[in-house]
């Protein structure tokens, strides 16, 4: 047991009150994705910030120069919507808050759209994207991450499911208006809150997502 976490409030791993409803808690760390495992070309590697961004620039990080951006780590849950979770990861990378401030968006952009290689994409509002414990991981629990994972930058949003977490990043398109990312065209939720298990486009209401 031991104190409660000061990020998340819990206290020891597994404690009921952490799972969100219609979940369970899934030991050690399966792969999940769709499609291959890209290969890390790091000189072909770049991470682009485009879109509506305030000065108008394309903002973009070669693979040294992303990793040479401040580190920091967050204490996070993932929960897949295929009902599964894990517990208590400590995610190290760049927060979504830094690479927010060294490219800020302009003052119209709503949604942003996280891209990752072969085309992965998920959509965000964002004040979601914005979160402070939103981060874009190169490590877990101190380790780096391994090519099935994400290797070498992914995305992670402790407060949605886990699809809104794209392995493989490339970049991210800031937006004046919501579109929607590869599964949220496919039939799960526009926001994927799994407090509130939004897992499919049919239990949408009107405002959560663009018309299908
Ligand atoms: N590029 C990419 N990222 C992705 C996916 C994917 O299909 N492609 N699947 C998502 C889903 S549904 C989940 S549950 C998590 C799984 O992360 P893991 O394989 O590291 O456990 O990755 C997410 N990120
Ligand atoms: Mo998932």
């Amino acid at each position: 047991m031991g104190q409660p976490d000061s990020r998340t409030g819990h206290v020891g791993q597994g404690h009921i009150d952490r799972l969100p409803p219609g979940q369970r808690v899934q030991r050690g760390w399966p792969v999940t994705h769709y499609g291959p495992v890209p290969r890390f070309r790091p000189e072909r590697w770049e991470f682009r910030v485009f879109g509506a961004t305030a000065d108008g620039d394309k903002h973009c990080w070669t693979h040294e120069e992303f990793a040479a951006l401040p580190y920091q780590t967050v204490l996070a849950d993932l929960h897949c919507v295929t009902k599964f979770s894990i517990l208590g990861a400590e995610w190290g990378g760049v927060l979504t808050s830094t690479l927010l401030a060294l490219a800020p968006p302009a003052p119209e952009v709503s949604h942003v759209m996280v891209w990752a290689e072969y085309g992965y994409s998920a959509n965000l509002r964002l004040a979601d994207f914005a979160d402070d414990r939103a981060v874009f991981a190169t490590h877990r629990d101190g380790e780096l991450l391994t090519a099935e994972h994400g290797f070498p930058v992914r995305l992670i949003v402790p407060h949605l499911y886990a699809w809104k977490g794209p392995k493989w990043v490339r970049g991210v398109e800031y937006m004046a208006a919501d579109r929607r990312g590869f599964w949220e065209e496919r039939g799960y939720h526009n926001i994927g809150d799994p407090w509130r298990e939004q897992r499919y486009s049919y239990q949408e209401e009107p405002g959560d997502g663009p018309e299908l």
